[in-house]
């Protein structure tokens, strides 16, 4: 393994949470990174029955969990991970603000979106030291949460916790703290900088006005298994309100996760010293000379890291993940089987994006899917619907906000299977100073569009 390998390693060995997959033998001194790919379970379409819900009479009492009849994949894995895993302790609060907010609304007879943002966490350790995360700020969920509430939906914000929310995401950026925003006033007032102010006014009235209208409810999610109840909870919540209800599913969800038998209690050890029979002064000292002799040892076998016995499998910190179960067809069949589902796929591979696209919709049979490619997702997307032709929405090159992140070139390459990008420009594109575009101001009309579609099919069907 070449040296920068190696040293990235190292630093995801030190720093886990940016590793794929880590686990740790519980009693084992010194660990190294290896990564495990579980077997995925296989799955089939099928609907969800499920006996406990319509009869008690069907329902096992000595068992947690209850019996299914006709059972799908689909309603197996549901009740094998939701009767395994923990509630999260908030889900009651969360759940009994759901059901005040969709009722609110549904009164009212208007459309509700549930939009999930930002990135799930896996924890290593149940008291948790160590976790993995992805890249997901929550951009997309926070922007389209605000073109939801400008086109007129209640917006349920179901978002990682300290990830952006709409209205202050404008102002809570690394490169934009709020704090740069404003000066002080007379009389130890706090004042906009004149150059903001008249943004800054109009995001303010519009956050109020989404408050005071009760337009918007935010509930935050830490880890994968949090986020899969409350998903769960509200999606079935969101029944009453029929093809009303629309799930926009932006949040970027693990696929693997550590399942709770196999999660140790405290943090992973990285060496033995705190072996119970090992606590003597000099023990404790031994310990430290070794595992100071082992970092030294690992320094100078590194370019061996991947393969040499230099580093034994005793030493390795391996993480064993389990798929975390596709429920998307669980949304579609059973918790809200009447409300539009919009689902994203994100990919890196430009000759993958389509495709991958396609096969969901047609695995989970619901109503949208929006590719996007890490690359270029603040740029363009494509829509691939039942029935349509894909469609790709694309900001203009003059209104492109440029971001750190983005390769421009990428744009347009996952369009043609990964060969070119996009034309040459068109002088027409050419026009100077128009204000900078945010792409979820065109995915959501858009978006909006397929779901007026939906509820009218809906309503000619009953
Ligand atoms: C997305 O694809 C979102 O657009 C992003 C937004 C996470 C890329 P940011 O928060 O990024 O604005 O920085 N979300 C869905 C990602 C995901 O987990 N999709 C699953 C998959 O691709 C399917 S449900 O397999």
């Amino acid at each position: 393994m070449p040296a920068s390998q190696f040293r990235a390693a190292r630093r995801a060995e030190q720093h886990p949470t940016f590793s794929s997959s880590i686990t740790t033998p519980p009693s084992s001194s010194t660990f190294s990174l290896s990564f495990n790919l579980p077997d995925s379970r296989p799955s089939s379409p099928g609907s969800s029955i499920f006996s406990s819900e319509s009869s008690d009479d069907t329902m096992s009492t000595s068992s947690s969990k209850p019996e299914l009849l006709h059972a799908s994949t689909e309603d197996i894995a549901e009740r094998d991970y939701f009767s395994e895993n923990p509630a999260p302790p908030a889900l009651d609060k969360h759940t009994q603000l759901a059901t005040d907010f969709i009722e609110f609304h549904a009164d009212a007879g208007r459309r509700v979106a549930l939009v999930t943002s930002g990135g799930t966490t896996v924890p290593l350790e149940r008291q948790t030291v160590r976790f993995i995360d992805n890249f997901s700020a929550g951009t997309r969920g926070a922007t389209s949460a605000e073109y939801f509430l400008e086109s007129g939906y209640a917006v349920i914000f179901l978002h990682r916790q300290f990830s952006l929310l709409p209205y202050s995401r404008h102002y809570s950026h690394a490169t934009d703290c709020f704090l740069d925003f404003l000066h002080e006033g007379p009389n130890g007032s706090v004042v906009a900088n004149e150059e903001y102010r008249v943004k800054m006014l109009m995001v303010l009235r519009k956050y109020n006005s989404a408050k005071s209208k009760n337009l918007l409810l935010t509930l935050p999610f830490t880890t994968i298994n949090d986020y899969l109840f409350v998903l769960r909870a509200i999606a079935q919540l969101m029944r009453p309100l029929g093809p009303n209800a629309l799930l926009y599913l932006a949040a970027a969800v693990s696929d693997f996760f550590v399942p709770p038998e196999r999660m140790v209690e405290h943090k992973i050890q990285s060496t033995n010293a705190a072996d119970r029979q090992d606590t003597t002064e000099g023990a404790l000292k031994k310990a430290d000379k070794e595992a100071s002799k082992e970092t030294e040892d690992d320094e100078e076998t590194f370019d061996n890291f991947d393969s040499s016995p230099a580093v034994p499998r005793s030493k390795r910190l391996i993480v064993d993940l389990d798929p975390v179960p596709k429920f998307l067809k669980n949304l579609v069949d059973g918790w809200a089987p009447e409300g539009m589902i919009v689902s994203f796929k994100l990919e890196t591979d430009p000759e993958i994006l389509v495709h991958k696209a396609q096969y969901s919709l047609t695995r989970y049979q619901h109503h949208l899917v929006i590719g996007n490619l890490l690359s270029t997702r603040k740029w363009e997307v494509v829509f691939v619907a039942p029935g349509q032709a894909d469609q790709w929405i694309r900001v203009p090159r003059h209104r492109r906000k440029k971001t750190i992140s983005g390769i421009e070139n990428m744009v347009g390459v996952a369009a043609s299977g990964g060969e070119v990008g996009e034309k040459p420009l068109d002088p027409k594109d050419l026009l100077e100073g128009e204000p900078e575009l945010e792409i979820e101001s065109l995915i959501i009309p858009a978006v909006e569009t397929l779901h007026t579609a939906h509820i009218k099919k809906a309503k000619t069907r009953s």
